[in-house]
C-alpha cells in the first residue's frame, strides 16, 4: 500500500468516526421518549414478526382447560349450564388439591406428542385464577389446600425443556362483581346488580401484568369470552399495547369470531379449519395473521368425566394434517382432571400422533400450504420447492390433480418407492397402488 493510499483511508476513517458522533449527537438531542418511543417500536416490530414466524411453523400445540371446574367433573361451563351462584360455586375451591399435578410429566407429554407449545387456562369465565394473583383471594394459592402456583410451575418447566408457553385469558368473568352489566352469560350466578367495568378492566390489566412480568418469557395471550359483550367498552387497544410492552414478541390472539382487531398477532378459529363453520360462530373472513384451529380430543374442553367419546388418532391426525395444508396450527385440548392427572385416554392418544409425526414431521413443520388448497381426498404442504401430496381419503387407484408448476414426477415420501404420474389435459393423473396407499395419510413427494 502507497503511502498516499494508507493516507486517503485513514482521512476516510476519521471522516467516518466524526459522522458517526454528530449522527448520535443529534439523536442525543431528540427527546428520550421519542427515542425510547422509536427504539421500542423497532423491537415489537422486529421480535414480534420473528414470534410470528416460529409461530407460523410450529405447527401442533397442546391446550390445557384446568381450573376449580374439574373438581364437578362436568366441563368448564357447569357454572353456567347448572345455574350455580357464586356462593355455592366456590365451595368447589376447598376440595380443589390437585397433588398429582406433575408440570414435568405435562410438558414432557407435550414433547412426546410432537407439540412445540402449551396454551393454559390461567383464569376461565368462573374467574378463577389459576395462578398466585395478588388483584382477587379467588385464586388456586389463596382458596384451596393445594396452595401452590401451577403456573409458575409449569412456566419454569416449559422454559427447562424448551417449550413455548402461553396463557389462555377469559375476558368474561362470571365471579368478579365489577363485570357489569352482564353479556349474555352469568344470570344465574347471583351477584350484585351493578358494578364497575372499568374497575374490572383495570383488574384485568392487573392481572395479565402479574402473567406478563412473573412467569418469565411467555409466547402469547389467548383471549376468549369477549363474544359475551360484543358491543362493550374492552380498552383493546390499551391492554393489547401493555402486553407489548411488558413482552414485545408476546403473540396477542383473541376468540372474538371477528375479523382480528389492531394489535392482535394471530387469528383463531375454534373447532373448525379457517372458512369452514360447523359451530356455528366462527367468521369466515381468513386474515393474513399466523392461524390457529382449537380442537377438543372428545367434546369437552374442562374435564367431564362422563365424555367417553374420544376421537381417533387416524382423525386426529388428519385433522393435523388438514390444518397444516391450510396455513393452521392445530391446538388440541385435554382437560387434567380434579387430582391434575392426565387420563390416558388423552395422553395415548398424543403419544400416538408423536410416534407419527416422528416420521412424517419433516412433512408437516415449517411448511406452508402447498400449491393445490384442500380438497375432499386431502391437501398439499410445501417447504423450499418441495411439494407433499397428504392423501387422506380416496379409494381409488388413480387420482386426478391440477396442475402443479414444473412438476417433472412423484415417489412416496417413505421408501422413494417411484410412482406414475401422468400429464393430461393441463392436469395431472397420479397412480397410487394399493400396496402404497397408507390408511391414515399416503404422502407423496412431487419432485420438480
Ligand atoms: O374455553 C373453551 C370454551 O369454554 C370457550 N372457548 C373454548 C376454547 C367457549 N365458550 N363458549 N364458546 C366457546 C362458544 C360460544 C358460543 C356463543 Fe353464545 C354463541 C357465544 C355467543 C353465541 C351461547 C350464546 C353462548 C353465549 C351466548
Amino acid at each position: 500500500m502507497t503511502n498516499c493510499v494508507k493516507r486517503v483511508l485513514w482521512v476516510s476513517l476519521l471522516l467516518t468516526a466524526s459522522a458517526a458522533v454528530c449522527m448520535a449527537q443529534a439523536g442525543a438531542s431528540l427527546p428520550d421518549d421519542r427515542l425510547a418511543a422509536n427504539q421500542q417500536a423497532a423491537n415489537l416490530q422486529a421480535d414480534n414478526l420473528q414470534a410470528r414466524d416460529w409461530f407460523r411453523n410450529a405447527k401442533f400445540g397442546l391446550f390445557i382447560h384446568w381450573g376449580v371446574y374439574s373438581v364437578p367433573a362436568a366441563g368448564e361451563w357447569v357454572m353456567e349450564v347448572r345455574h350455580i351462584p357464586v356462593s355455592e360455586y366456590e365451595k368447589f375451591a376447598p376440595q380443589f388439591n390437585p397433588q398429582a399435578f406433575s408440570a414435568k410429566e405435562i410438558v414432557s407429554l407435550a414433547k412426546s406428542a410432537g407439540m412445540r407449545y402449551i396454551t393454559i387456562t390461567s383464569k376461565h369465565h368462573d374467574g378463577f385464577a389459576m395462578f398466585a394473583t395478588k388483584q382477587t383471594k379467588w385464586n388456586i394459592v389463596d382458596a384451596t389446600p393445594y396452595a401452590r402456583d401451577p403456573l409458575k410451575e409449569l412456566a419454569d418447566e416449559c422454559h427447562r425443556q424448551g417449550i413455548k408457553l402461553f396463557f389462555y385469558y377469559s375476558q368474561l368473568d362470571w365471579h368478579n362483581p365489577d363485570y357489569w352489566p352482564l353479556g349474555q352469560t352469568g344470570h344465574a350466578a347471583g351477584r350484585p346488580e351493578g358494578g364497575d367495568f372499568n374497575r374490572y378492566l383495570d383488574f384485568m390489566d392487573a392481572q395479565l401484568t402479574e402473567l406478563l412480568t412473573g412467569y418469565g418469557e411467555i409466547a402469547g395471550i389467548w383471549f376468549d369470552g369477549m363474544w359475551d359483550k360484543p358491543g362493550a367498552e374492552w380498552r383493546l387497544q390499551r391492554t393489547y399495547a401493555l402486553i407489548h410492552k411488558l413482552q414485545p414478541a408476546a403473540l396477542v390472539g383473541s376468540n372474538h369470531h371477528q375479523k382480528p382487531i389492531d394489535g392482535e398477532d394471530f387469528q383463531m378459529f375454534e373447532q373448525d379449519l379457517p372458512g369452514e363453520n360447523t359451530a356455528g360462530f366462527n367468521q369466515t373472513y381468513i386474515s393474513d395473521l399466523p392461524l390457529e384451529m382449537s380442537m377438543t380430543l372428545n367434546g369437552a374442553w374442562g374435564y367431564n368425566k362422563g365424555d367417553k367419546d374420544f376421537k381417533s388418532v387416524p382423525k386426529l391426525i388428519k385433522s393435523l394434517v388438514r390444518a397444516a395444508g391450510a396455513n393452521t396450527n392445530l391446538l388440541l385440548n385435554i382437560g387434567p382432571t380434579e387430582s391434575g392427572a392426565v387420563i390416558p385416554e388423552f395422553s395415548q392418544r398424543l403419544q400416538e400422533m408423536g410416534a407419527w409425526l416422528q416420521r412424517n414431521g419433516e412433512t408437516i413443520y415449517g411448511t406452508r400450504a402447498g400449491p393445490i388448497p384442500l380438497r375432499p381426498w386431502g391437501v398439499t404442504t410445501q417447504k423450499g420447492s418441495v411439494v407433499y401430496l397428504h392423501i387422506l381419503d380416496w379409494p381409488d387407484e388413480y387420482l386426478a390433480l391440477p396442475f402443479v408448476q414444473g412438476v417433472k414426477g412423484a415417489h412416496l415420501y417413505h421408501g422413494n418407492v417411484p410412482l406414475k404420474l401422468a400429464a393430461l389435459d393441463g392436469g395431472l393423473v397420479l397412480k397410487l397402488p394399493k400396496e402404497s396407499r397408507d390408511p391414515v395419510d399416503t404422502i407423496v413427494v412431487l419432485e420438480r
